[in-house]
């Protein structure tokens, strides 16, 4: 900042000489203009590796844009504003090439993450269904007590965040109160061995954050075929928030719930017990359980 103010102030030598008294003005716009200066480096500071960042990695360059854009809006909102603008074209063109999903693979790379292929591919529906209770099986179609066919449980372990799983049970589709999918969700027996599950992250759906769960249920089970609809089956392993009371997005995962669990199973029951508000059902895209 020196070096470029040096070539101004020998022009400007003889004027300040003349009107020492009254430079306060121009003074005033000089720091202005060497403020200006320092904010396009601050801004250029921030912005490159922000766009580096993003071409590199999607997912997690959202959120840590996010991070960064967070920590300028306290300095200063022009920096923000130009922020915000870089993530915009970044984010067009990372989603760009990747045609399959708008958020990208979603498995690859997590570690830990257990595969919820379940045994001859079926996971199980349920709805009116308690914690340490029986389940009820919940049926697809359109009225009361079921799950459209095109968002079925299965959706919820496909690894895949454009799908989901939709559960209207004990509401008609065109019903609207917070009671709406309350006390749905499903089970599955593992297809692989069994896994020591000691964290639970939901994913969100494409739409209605209303329809989000917020607090959730997981228990664990070794028996399997219809030995699983009994309550007496199932030990309970996690009962919490969902990690989305701070709606992260759609179609995005949200918080991971850290679970206090030593013992492995090979089946497990999910359940939703409360969500963000009133809406016609509850929706989710995935759950994902992860081994350590
Ligand atoms: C599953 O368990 C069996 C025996 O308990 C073991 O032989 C096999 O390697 C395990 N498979 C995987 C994928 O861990
Ligand atoms: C179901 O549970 C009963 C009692 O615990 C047990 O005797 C039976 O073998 C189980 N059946 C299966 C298929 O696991
Ligand atoms: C599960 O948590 C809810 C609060 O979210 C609580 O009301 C309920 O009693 C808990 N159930 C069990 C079995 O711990
Ligand atoms: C975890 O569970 C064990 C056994 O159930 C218990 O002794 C321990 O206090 C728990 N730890 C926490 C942090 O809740
Ligand atoms: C369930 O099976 C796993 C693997 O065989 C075993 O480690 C675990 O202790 C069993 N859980 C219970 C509650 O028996
Ligand atoms: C600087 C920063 O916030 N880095 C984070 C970017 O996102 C990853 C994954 O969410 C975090 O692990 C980093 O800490």
């Amino acid at each position: 900042m020196d070096q470029s103010n040096r070539p101004q102030s020998g022009n400007n030598d003889i004027s300040e000489i003349q009107t020492i008294q009254s430079t306060r003005s121009c003074v005033c716009i000089r720091s202005k203009f060497t403020w200006i200066i320092f904010t396009i480096v601050v801004i250029a500071s921030i912005t490159i590796p922000t766009t580096i960042i993003l071409t590199k990695k999607k997912n997690v360059a959202e959120t840590n844009s996010t991070t960064i854009m967070m920590a300028t809006t306290g300095r200063e909102s022009i920096a923000l504003m130009l922020t915000t603008t870089t993530t915009g074209p970044s984010t067009t063109t990372t989603t760009g090439p990747s045609t399959t999903t708008t958020t990208g693979p979603p498995t690859t790379t997590e570690a830990g993450l257990i595969s919820l292929k379940s045994t001859a591919g079926v996971v199980y529906g349920v709805h009116d269904t308690r914690i340490s209770h029986d389940s009820r099986a919940a049926q697809s179609g359109p009225g009361i007590v079921e799950y459209p066919k095109e968002e079925p449980p299965a959706h919820a372990c496909d690894g895949d965040t454009s799908t989901k799983y939709l559960n209207f049970a004990p509401c008609l589709y065109s019903e609207n109160s917070i009671q709406c999918g309350l006390h749905t969700g499903f089970y599955l027996e593992l297809k692989g061995n069994a896994s020591l599950v000691t964290r639970l992250q939901i994913c969100t759906a494409d739409d209605f954050p209303a329809r989000d769960p917020l607090t959730v249920s997981l228990e664990g089970s070794n028996h399997s075929g219809s030995n699983l609809t009994l309550g007496s089956s199932w030990t309970l392993i996690y009962n919490g928030s969902s990690g989305l009371e701070d709606d992260p997005g759609r179609r995005t995962c949200g918080i991971i719930q850290l679970i206090n669990n030593s013992i492995q199973y090979t089946s497990y029951r999910f359940l939703v017990s409360s969500k963000r508000s009133s809406e016609s059902s509850v929706q989710y895209s995935e759950l994902k359980l992860f081994e350590y």
